[in-house]
C-alpha cells in the first residue's frame, strides 16, 4: 500500500530503494511496508558507538526502540527486541533516526518587535515572559493566564506545568491537545469505572478470539499493534475481526466484517448490538446482579429499563440511520458476544464526535453486559493517540477540570488532598474549573485570558474551525515553546522558546496499556534549545514559585510524582527511576518496588488494588459496581443540506504525524503529500469531479483546496481528508462544536460541499 501510494505520488521504486538503502540492518518493519521487508536489510551508514534503550517518539503504541549514537549524533535506530513490540517498528518508528536533523529547528529564543520575531537571549525572552505573566496575574487575577500543553510532553513536564499553574499561580487554566484526542475516552472510563485509563493490556491480543475495532484505523495509526492482531488471526484463522468505519481503510480491508456506517451513528449501532445481546440470551446475569449499576443522565436505572430502552434500537430500525444492513448488525453482535474473548479497540472515530462519551460508554457497556471483560483477551481497550496523552496529561490531571490521579477540581475532598500532598494552605487550589480547550481560545478571543504558554502543540493548525481562533491567538500574549519554527502557531508568538526534542532530553512516556517507560537524553539539543522542563522551572523561579517547584531534574520530578501516586487508585509508587532505567517499562498499578506491574485492572488476584475474591472489584466506584449508561442517538449537530450535501470526516495517513512540523521535513517522505480528498465515484460523477482534479471543500465556516481522489474506499455521501497539511488546511472547514460531556470537538463530521476549482458556488 505504501508502494502504491508512493507510485501514485510519483516516487519511483528506484527512488524508494535509494532511500531505503540508508536505513540500517536488522530493522523489522511492519505496516503496509512489510511487503518490502527485505529491502530494509542494509548496512548502517555510520558505525554505531553506543546503543540506548528508548521509546518511539510517535504514537501511543509506545514501541521500544534502541537508539544508535555516534559522535554525539543519532545515527541509527532499531526496534527493541526485548520490548513489547519485539523489535518491530513502523516507518515512523524507523524515521526517529532522522527527525532531529531536519530543517527549521528552532535554535534561539525570539521576541517580537514591531511585528517581527527577532533573535533574543534566554534572559531577555524569559524576563519578558515572566513580566507579562506577573502583570496579568496582578492586574486581572490568576485566571487571566493559561497553559496549553500536549500529550507529547514528558510526564515530568506536564506534571510540573500542572503544579505550577494550579498550586503556584492558583488557576486551573491548564489544558492541552489531549482534549482534542482522548477526552471522550477519559470521561467515559471515569463515568463507567470511576477511574480513567484502559483496564487491559497488549497481551490480551494474543488471547482474543474476536476483535471489535471501531473508529480506529490501526493499520495506519497503531501499525505495530495491528500487526499483532493480524498475527493472532494468522495463527488462529477462526479469529474474527469486525471493523466499524465509514471508510474501507487498510484496517477494514483486514476485517471479516466491515460495517461502513454513516459518520456519527455509532450510538444507534451499539444500542442495536445490545438489543441483540438481550434478544439472543447473551447477557451475563451474574454481571447484572453483582457487578453493574445502571444510569441515565442523573437518574438511577435498572436492567429492565435498559431492555425497554434498546427496544427502540432493533437492527431493522437503525439500519437506515447507520446506512448498513440489519443482518450485519446482528452478525456483529453475535460474534462479539459468542466468542471466547472479545477485545475492542477504538480511537478518534468514536472520541471526536459530539456524542463521543456516549459512544465510548456503550462500547464499555457491551463488554460489561456480555461479561467480555477482565479475562485474558476480553477487554474494552481505548487506544491512546499520542505517546504520552495517558501518563503525561490524563494521569497527572493536566486538564482544566482535573487534578492528579483521577481527582477532580469540582470535588472539595480531592482539592484538599492535593493541597496536603503539595504542602499548600487550604483553599490554594481554586474551586473553579479552568477553561476547556475551545473555551480557552474563546476566552482569548474575548480578551479574558491575557497570556498563554503553548508547549508542544500547534493549535493554529489543529483546532477545529481554526481560522476563528487565529485572531484570538494574535490578541493574546502568546509564548510558544516549539522544536520548530516557523509553524502555523509560531506565526502568532510574541515570544518563541526553542525546545529540545525527544532524545535531546530525558523523560517518561506512558502508552495505551498504562506502561510507564523512559526516554533517555542521548544527544545535545541544537543551538540554544532547552528542554520544556527547564523552561517551566525557569518560569516557576521567575514567578517566585521555586520553593513549590523544587524538584529540578527529570529524576527528582519523577520521584516526587511516583510518591504522590501512592495515595491514589493509580498507585505506581513501585516504579522507581532505577526500575525505569533498567526495565522495558512497567504497567501500573504497581504499589511496591518488587511488584511486577498489572496486566488486568479490577480483577482480584491480578490487580493489587482489587479486594475480595469475587470476579471483579470495580473499586473506582463507591459501590464497587461499574455503570452501564443508557444513551440515545441524537441527530447530527450539522445536518447535510442542499448547499452542503456531503459529510466530511477527517483523520490521518500512515506516514505523517499531525501537523507535519516533523514528518513534513523528512526527505524520505517528501513525495507523500496528504493533499487529497477522497470521494466516492458516484458522488464524483454527479458533481462532475475527475480523479486528480483540483477541488474546493467548503463548509459554513471556510474552505480549502485539495486534489480529488475518486475511490470506492469511502462510502457514498461522505468525503475524507487529513489535517496534516497546512497548505490544505481542513481545519478551516471543520466544526468547533463539541461533546457536552467531554468537551472534545467533533472533527469527524460536518456538512460540506465539494466543487471543481474555478466553478462558482451556484454552478454545482
Ligand atoms: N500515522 C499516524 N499515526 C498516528 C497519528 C498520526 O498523526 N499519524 N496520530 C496519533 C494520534 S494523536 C491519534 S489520536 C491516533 C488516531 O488514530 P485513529 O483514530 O485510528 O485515526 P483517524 O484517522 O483520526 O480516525 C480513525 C477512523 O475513524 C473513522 N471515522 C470517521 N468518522 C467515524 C464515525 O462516525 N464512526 C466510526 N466508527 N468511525 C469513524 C475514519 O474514517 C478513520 O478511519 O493516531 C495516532 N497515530
Ligand atoms: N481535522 C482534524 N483535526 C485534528 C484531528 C483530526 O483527527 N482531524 N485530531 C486532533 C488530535 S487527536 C490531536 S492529538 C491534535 C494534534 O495536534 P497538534 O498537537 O497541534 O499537532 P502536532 O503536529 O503534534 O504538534 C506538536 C507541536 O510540538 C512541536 N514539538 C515536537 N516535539 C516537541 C518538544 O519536545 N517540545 C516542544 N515544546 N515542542 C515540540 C512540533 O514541532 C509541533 O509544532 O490534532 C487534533 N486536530
Ligand atoms: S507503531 Fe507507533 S510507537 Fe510503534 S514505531 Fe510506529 S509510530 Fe512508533
Ligand atoms: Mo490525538
Amino acid at each position: 500500500m505504501l508502494l502504491g501510494k508512493i507510485r501514485s505520488n510519483g516516487l519511483t521504486r528506484r527512488q524508494l530503494l535509494q532511500w531505503l538503502r540508508t536505513i540500517s540492518t536488522g530493522a523489522v518493519v511492519v505496516g503496509p511496508l512489510s511487503a518490502c521487508r527485505e529491502l530494509w536489510e542494509r548496512q548502517p551508514v555510520v558505525p554505531v558507538e553506543s546503543w540506548h534503550k528508548a521509546v518511539c517518539r510517535f504514537c501511543g503504541t509506545g514501541c521500544g526502540i534502541q537508539i544508535g549514537v555516534s559522535e554525539g549524533r543519532v545515527v541509527d535506530v532499531k526496534g527493541d527486541e526485548y520490548a513489547h513490540n519485539k523489535g518491530r517498528l513502523c516507518i515512523k518508528g524507523l524515521l526517529n533516526r532522522d527527525i532531529l536533523y531536519t530543517r527549521d529547528r528552532a535554535l534561539y529564543p525570539m521576541v517580537r518587535h514591531n511585528g517581527e520575531l527577532r533573535r533574543a537571549s534566554w534572559e531577555e525572552a524569559m524576563g519578558l515572559v515572566a513580566k507579562k505573566f506577573r502583570e496579568a496575574i496582578e492586574q486581572f487575577g490568576p485566571d487571566s493566564v493559561a497553559f496549553y500543553g500536549s500529550g507529547q510532553l514528558f510526564t515530568q513536564e506536564s506534571y510540573t506545568a500542572n503544579k505550577l499553574f494550579k498550586a503556584g499561580i492558583g488557576t486551573n487554566n491548564v489544558e492541552g491537545n489531549p482534549r482534542l484526542c482522548m477526552a471522550s475516552a477519559a470521561s467515559a472510563y471515569i463515568s463507567v469505572f470511576g477511574k480513567d485509563e484502559p483496564m487491559g493490556c497488549y497481551q490480551d491480543i494474543e488471547a482474543a478470539d474476536c476483535f471489535f475495532i471501531a473508529g480506529s484505523n490501526m493499520a495506519e495509526c497503531h501499525p505495530v499493534l495491528w500487526e499483532r492482531v493480524k498475527d493472532r488471526k494468522s495463527s488462529r484463522p477462526e479469529t474474527r475481526i469486525i471493523v466499524v468505519d465509514p471508510r474501507r481503510t487498510s484496517t477494514a480491508k483486514g476485517a471479516d466484517l466491515h460495517l461502513d456506517i454513516l459518520p456519527g451513528t455509532d450510538v444507534a449501532l451499539y444500542n442495536a448490538m445490545i438489543h441483540e445481546f438481550i434478544g439472543g440470551g447473551f447477557v451475563d446475569q451474574d454481571m447484572v446482579e453483582h457487578y453493574l449499576s445502571f444510569k441515565e443522565g442523573d437518574s438511577a436505572r435498572d436492567y429492565q429499563d435498559l431492555k425497554r430502552h434498546v427496544n427502540r434500537y432493533a437492527p431493522k430500525r437503525v439500519a437506515a440511520t447507520c446506512g448498513i444492513a440489519a443482518k450485519d448488525i446482528s452478525t456483529a453482535a453475535f460474534r462479539f458476544a459468542s466468542s471466547n474473548s472479545t477485545m475492542s479497540f477504538w480511537t478518534m472515530g468514536l472520541n471526536q464526535q459530539s456524542q463521543g462519551t456516549v459512544a465510548n460508554r456503550l462500547v464499555m457497556a457491551m463488554h460489561l453486559l456480555t461479561g467480555q471483560i477482565g479475562r485474558p483477551g476480553a477487554t474494552p481497550f481505548s487506544l491512546t493517540g499520542q505517546p504520552n496523552a495517558g501518563g503525561g496529561v490524563r494521569d497527572t490531571g493536566a486538564l482544566a477540570h482535573a487534578l492528579p490521579n483521577g481527582r477532580l477540581v469540582a470535588n472539595p475532598r480531592d482539592r484538599r488532598e492535593m493541597e496536603e500532598l503539595w504542602g499548600l494552605p487550604e483553599g490554594q487550589i481554586s474551586a473553579k474549573s479552568g477553561y476547556h480547550t475551545l473555551a480557552l481560545f474563546e476566552a482569548m478571543e474575548r480578551g479574558d485570558v491575557k497570556c498563554c504558554l503553548v508547549m508542544g502543540t500547534n493549535p493554529a493548525q489543529s483546532l477545529p474551525n481554526a481560522e476563528r481562533y487565529r485572531p484570538a491567538m494574535d490578541k493574546t500574549f502568546l509564548v510558544v515553546a516549539d522544536a520548530f519554527h516557523p509553524t502555523e502557531t509560531t506565526q502568532f508568538a510574541d515570544v518563541l522558546l526553542p525546545a529540545a526534542m525527544w532524545a535531546e532530553k530525558e523523560g517518561v512516556f506512558s502508552q495505551s496499556e498504562r506502561r510507564y517507560h523512559l526516554v533517555p537524553k542521548v544527544v545535545d539539543s541544537p543551538g540554544e534549545a532547552r528542554s520544556d522542563l527547564e523552561i517551566l522551572l525557569e518560569l516557576a523561579e521567575r514567578l517566585g514559585h521555586e520553593d513549590l517547584i523544587s524538584s529540578r531534574t527529570p529524576e527528582e520530578v519523577w520521584e516526587e510524582w511516583r510518591k504522590i501516586s501512592a495515595h491514589s487508585k493509580y498507585n505506581f509508587s513501585g516504579i522507581t527511576y532505577e526500575r525505569l532505567k533498567r526495565e522495558r517499562g512497567v504497567l501500573w498499578p504497581c504499589p511496591d518496588k518488587s511488584h511486577p506491574g498489572t496486566c488486568r485492572r479490577y480483577v482480584p488476584g491480578e490487580d493489587p488494588l482489587a479486594h475480595g475474591n469475587a470476579r471483579f472489584d470495580f473499586y473506582g466506584q463507591p459501590d464497587g459496581r461499574a455503570v452501564v449508561w443508557l444513551g440515545d442517538q441524537h441527530n447530527p449537530k450539522e445536518p447535510t443540506s442542499a448547499e452542503f450535501p456531503l459529510v466530511l470526516t477527517t483523520g490521518r495517513v500512515l506516514e505523517h504525524w499531525h501537523t507535519m512540523t516533523i514528518t513534513g521535513k523528512l526527505e524520505a517522505l517528501q513525495e507523500i503529500r496528504p493533499n487529497f480528498v477522497q470521494i466516492h465515484p458516484a458522488d464524483a460523477a454527479r458533481l462532475g469531479i475527475r480523479d486528480g482534479a483540483e477541488v474546493i471543500v467548503r463548509s459554513r465556516r471556510g474552505q480549502a483546496a485539495f486534489i480529488a481522489q475518486v475511490s470506492e474506499t469511502i462510502r457514498p455521501g461522505v468525503v475524507f481528508t487529513t489535517f496534516h497539511s497546512a497548505k490544505h488546511l481542513i481545519n478551516r472547514v471543520t466544526n468547533d462544536v463539541y461533546d457536552p460531556l467531554s468537551k472534545q470537538p467533533e472533527y469527524k463530521l460536518c456538512a460540506v460541499s465539494i466543487k471543481p476549482k474555478g466553478t462558482t458556488n451556484a454552478s454545482a
